[in-house]
């Protein structure tokens, strides 16, 4: 039996009995949550701490995707939602979410974007490590990253207060591997974009600066015209 295909249906009792739900809503107008990685506990357990309401990003609407990305390409990752209007017949309902960081930009990162010439052209499936004083970042170019949604592909690594990675290196999805490192004369500094395109080494760039006025001018809304910790929201303009 589906669970709640829309809630029309599941009025209806067709598509949906109590006995699933219990005492839980699943009409999807609940708050948000927003998990922040404690990291591991003493058994070895990872623990998390929902910073939804603290960070004012427990949108009350019926958010039904999410995908991050840098929209404002100053290094960190924002994270925008879908929402669904369903019954409301009110099209802002489905407007998307942007939650803008305000704090990772803070720290240093490095952005790292790939290109397949063997491999698929977007290096879907290429997985990247970046070496970094002794500690060592991982990430995936993935798709399909969540329902309805999809991640940006360019890869983003927080490095905290690291001005030079040691090494950058490279699986590409037909299983060869590049490596960029200080050994070869390669040092990558940190707080910048570098493209990958395969078998023909790095480009260093900056990220392109964001031009004030202009993301100024879209900021239609801010909760109660405050910032939240380390996210701002900004409800009624959709980015997509
Ligand atoms: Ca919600
Ligand atoms: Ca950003
Ligand atoms: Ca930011």
């Amino acid at each position: 039996m589906s669970a709640v295909a829309h809630i029309k249906d599941y009025k209806t009792g067709k598509f949906y009995r109590d006995e699933f739900r219990g005492d839980i809503s699943w009409n999807g107008y609940e708050h948000n949550n927003l998990l922040r990685n404690e990291g591991p506990a003493a058994d070895g357990t990872l623990q998390f701490t929902d910073v939804a309401m603290a960070t004012g990003s427990d949108e009350i609407r019926d958010s039904r995707g999410l995908a991050t990305a840098d929209f404002d390409n100053d290094g960190d990752l924002d994270i925008v939602l879908n929402n669904n209007p369903g019954d409301s017949g009110r099209a802002e309902q489905a407007r998307a979410t942007l939650l803008r960081n305000n704090v990772g930009e803070r720290r240093n990162w490095l952005a790292i974007e790939l290109t397949g010439t063997k491999s698929n052209v977007d290096a879907v499936g290429a997985l990247v490590t970046v070496d970094y004083g002794g500690e060592r970042s991982v990430r995936l170019v993935g798709a399909g990253s969540g329902f309805a949604s999809q991640h940006s592909s360019r890869l983003y690594f927080g490095l905290g207060d690291k001005t030079y990675v040691d090494g950058v290196t490279v699986r590409w999805p037909n299983g060869s591997v590049e490596r960029f490192d200080k050994d070869q004369n390669q040092p990558i500094a940190t707080r910048q974009l570098i493209q990958i395109t395969e078998g023909r080494g790095i480009q260093v760039l900056r990220l392109p600066a964001r031009n004030k006025k202009t993301a100024g001018s879209n900021v239609v809304a801010e909760r109660g015209g405050k910032r939240f910790g380390g996210f701002r929201v900004r409800p009624r303009r959709s980015v997509l």
